[in-house]
């Protein structure tokens, strides 16, 4: 590590969560193949606890307000990446297309086959969550989950749903993919909510 990089890592040192390491560059990460998506058919559902169901075509969700959020993305496996420029339609924008049932309290994102995760309705539509499809200026790529993601910086990564197509308003929680195989429901990594096990040491 030459001398510049150790003082730029003490530097940045407050920025990691217990237990995570900078990453050189931006590794990709997910659970089974990358999808093909086909981008005539895609449609971004709203749907579940709302007045009306929408679907959006990729134009149509390309046209809502625009946002730009700088954050820093944590993994479950410890690497994490700072000062991500995310480019997209913040989360609050998308709700506000629909009056949410009184009693909605948590949503369900789905993902291409059949990848989903749970958030609390407060922490899905926090200030810096989005629906991202640049990142640094450039297009996300497919294996970094084009055409749409979203972005959670205050959570553990695998709560960011890559190749996202909808959002189930729920009125009770409900786990998602690895919610339901061991990861920790609410996933702070400053809390460092990694497992919904104690870790053996
Ligand atoms: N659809 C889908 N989204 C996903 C995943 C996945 O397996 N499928 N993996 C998650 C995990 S665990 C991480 S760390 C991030 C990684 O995003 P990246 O490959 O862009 O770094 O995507 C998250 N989003
Ligand atoms: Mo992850």
């Amino acid at each position: 590590m030459s001398i510049l990089n150790r003082k730029f890592r003490s530097a940045n040192a407050h920025r990691l969560p217990p237990g995570q390491h900078e990453a050189r560059g931006w590794p990709v990460l997910h659970f089974g193949g990358v999808p093909r998506v086909d981008l005539d058919a895609w449609r971004f559902r709203l749907f579940g606890a709302v007045d009306r169901e929408r679907a959006l075509t990729l134009d149509e969700f390309k046209a809502l307000p625009t946002t730009d959020v700088r954050a820093d993305f944590h993994c479950v496996t410890k690497f994490s990446v700072f000062d991500n420029d995310w480019h997209g339609v913040a989360v609050r924008d998308v709700l506000a297309l629909v009056t949410l049932d009184p009693a909605a309290s948590h949503v369900m994102l789905h993902a291409a086959e059949g990848y989903t995760t749970n958030l609390p309705l407060d922490v899905f539509a926090d200030d810096d969550t989005l629906f991202a499809w640049a990142r640094n200026g450039e297009p996300l790529s497919r294996q970094h989950g084009a055409p749409l993601r979203l972005i959670v910086p205050k959570r553990y990564a695998w709560k960011s749903v890559k190749w996202v197509t909808g959002v189930d308003v729920l009125t009770a929680d409900r786990r998602g993919f690895w919610e339901e195989r061991g990861y920790h429901n609410d996933a702070d990594p400053w809390a460092e909510e990694r497992y919904s096990y104690q870790e053996q040491s």
